[in-house]
């Protein structure tokens, strides 16, 4: 089981971005407890982070046929990029939606979210934890 783990916009600023919102941990933080728990629960992952929306499109059409399953926090792409739910439609990978904090209870512009019109589950408001909830999805 390999599973393609990807963090877009801004989440390479954790730990210094709205700490009330995001929490203390940074990006190194998150990447390093993502990695335990997935050795754990015998995972192969493979991180990734990426403020540009080209590049996320591009590792989720390189995860063809190369892994198992999707983890995806988008960032503000989440709310804005087609290009993104077009890619995970298009490798067909089973994804699960993260996000740190609840963006249904945030600005309303952070209520719709393009990934959650694929994923097969959404992850919200439950900061790093949320990540290793997603990992466990993968392990039923
Ligand atoms: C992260 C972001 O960068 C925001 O743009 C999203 C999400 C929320 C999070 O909660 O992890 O709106």
């Amino acid at each position: 089981m390999k599973l393609l783990i990807l963090n877009g916009p801004n989440l390479n600023m954790l730990g210094i971005r709205e700490p009330h919102l995001y929490g203390k941990s940074d990006y190194k933080t998150l990447i390093k407890t993502v990695r335990a728990h997935a050795k754990e629960r015998g995972i192969k992952v493979k991180c990734r982070q990426s403020n540009y929306e080209g590049k996320l499109v591009t590792w989720i059409q390189k995860a063809y046929k190369k892994c198992d399953g999707i983890i995806i926090n988008a960032g503000a792409l989440t709310h804005t990029s087609v290009a993104v739910l077009d890619a995970l439609k298009s490798v067909g990978i089973p994804t699960v939606e993260v996000h740190l904090t609840d963006i249904h209870s945030r600005e309303e512009f952070r209520n719709f979210s393009y990934v959650s019109l694929y994923a097969q589950k959404v992850i919200v408001g439950k900061g790093i934890d949320g990540y290793k909830e997603a990992i466990d999805f993968f392990c039923k």
